[in-house]
């Protein structure tokens, strides 16, 4: 972990605060009133909706709780709890506007900022108060990245800019293998890990190979072209129901031209498919059927871990795949930088011991896995940051996307969804076991 000082801390946060905000200013200010205030897509809430629930959260934790002051409006609390209201019906809420939003975001922060020049930021106070100010800037992060799939979602011409990512050659082995025996997955020492990262236990793992990168466009263009969406081989029988049930033919956001060439909507702008770029905008059960029909499979969430974290020269778990130190440009597509994720190879600095790829950036990877509880976990702070969605139908995704900051993502990090979501920077890469050959 990070033993990080009082002052140190203090002034990290008042930086990773500012940028956070700066970002969810960024995704607001980029749209009229009228965009602020629409609902985009039933799967998704209004921006406005968004930014007031970032602002009430920081209230609650930082306000409240580490400042100990006052509610600062009451009466709006139920209005912005996750719980009470589903996305879909958020726009039929009385919310607050767009400016009183925007001020009561501010009135919030400037609180926040004074409960964080008071916190003493020693002994307990620096563990208890430190993890709640890391929880925020990294709650206001995971919004301002679902604000970035709403703004995917909407219609209407280019709002956000960005410079392309880096080029990139595909690695040169196109799969590793992982050698068999224990591994430290999860953490008990990453002071700004949730709970549902902790604690720090030993899983043994068989030996398994691991593709270096994500499946690409050409890649997953082949197995449309080659009818795998026609084909209920490929598919489980739920993903099967769902690829007819909601007439699935391609990944979401692409269409065939005329001449049969792939495009798709970006941000607003139409562009021809890039065939080196990893697919992004797939749901669990497209994965499932691509790995399938490649002969592969997906990983479960310890392979992808131990692909990403094992370090077989000690043995040791790293914090990310190319060691222990915070991501920066030259390791990860992190944090809106780009707008899209880069080519397979574009970040060969940050390779895991092992040599796989972009396991951290780019596009959140689905995993085999269901979203579990580790054993010994312990509700921290709240049971509804990840208990209540314990063994639903969920699948546990890993990594991040270009849309995640690097305060909000680690080598330990787990975000979760139903198998069939879409919407959200989505791709994958494939693993399959040792042959007995290889695992000797
Ligand atoms: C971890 C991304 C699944 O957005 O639903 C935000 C994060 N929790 N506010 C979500 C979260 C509460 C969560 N995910
Ligand atoms: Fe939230």
């Amino acid at each position: 972990g990070t033993a990080v000082g009082g002052e140190e801390l203090r002034s990290r946060v008042a930086t990773l605060l500012a940028q956070s905000r700066a970002r969810s200013t960024a995704l607001t200010d980029a749209v009229d009133e009228a965009d602020l205030v629409a609902q985009h897509s039933p799967l998704m809430s209004p921006l406005v909706w968004d930014l007031a629930h970032i602002g009430s959260q920081e209230e609650l934790w930082l306000v409240r709780d580490v400042g100990g002051r006052e509610p600062l409006r009451p009466e709006i609390d139920g209005l912005y709890d996750a719980f009470q209201h589903s996305r879909a019906s958020r726009v039929e809420l009385p919310l607050l506007t767009p400016s009183e939003t925007r001020a009561y975001v501010a009135q919030v922060r400037d609180k926040a900022l004074d409960a964080l020049e008071r916190s003493p930021l020693r002994g307990r106070r620096l563990v208890e108060h430190g993890f709640a100010f890391g929880m925020i800037v990294q709650h206001e992060q995971q919004h301002d990245e679902t604000m970035l799939a709403t703004h995917q979602l909407r219609a209407g011409a280019p709002v956000l800019h960005a410079p392309p990512p880096p080029a990139g050659s595909a690695p040169a082995a196109r799969e590793v293998l992982v050698p068999g025996g224990p591994f430290t997955m999860g953490t008990s020492t990453e002071a700004w890990a949730l709970d549902n990262e902790r604690p720090a236990h030993v899983v043994h793992v068989p030996a398994f190979v691991i593709d270096t990168a994500a499946v690409t466009n050409a890649e997953y263009a082949a197995f449309v072209d080659a009818g795998g969406y026609d084909d209920p081989r490929w598919w489980s029988e739920e993903g099967w129901a769902h690829r007819v049930g909601a007439a699935l033919e391609a990944p979401r956001f692409w269409r065939r031209d005329g001449s049969g060439a792939w495009f798709r909507r970006r941000f607003g702008r139409e562009e021809p498919i890039v065939a080196d770029e990893p697919v992004v905008h797939v749901c669990f059960h497209e994965a499932q059927a691509y790995a399938r029909w490649a002969g592969k499979r997906l990983p479960t969430e310890a392979e992808w871990e131990k692909a990403a974290r094992f370090d077989p020269a000690t043995g040791r778990s790293r914090r990310y795949p190319w060691g222990d130190e915070e991501p920066t440009p030259a390791h990860a597509n992190l944090g809106q930088r780009h707008l899209q994720p880069a080519a397979a190879g574009a970040f060969p600095r940050g390779a895991s011991p092992l040599g796989v790829q972009q396991l951290i950036g780019d596009v959140w990877e689905w995993t085999s896995s269901g979203w579990h509880p580790y054993p010994g976990f312990e509700v921290f702070p709240y049971p509804e940051y990840s208990q209540v969605f314990f063994g639903g139908d969920y699948r546990v995704l890993r990594g991040g996307s270009f849309g995640t900051a690097p305060a909000a993502v680690r080598g330990t990090f787990r975000n979760w969804d139903h198998p069939i979501r879409r919407q959200i920077f989505a791709g994958f890469r494939c693993a399959r076991d040792a042959r007995p050959e290889e695992a000797a």
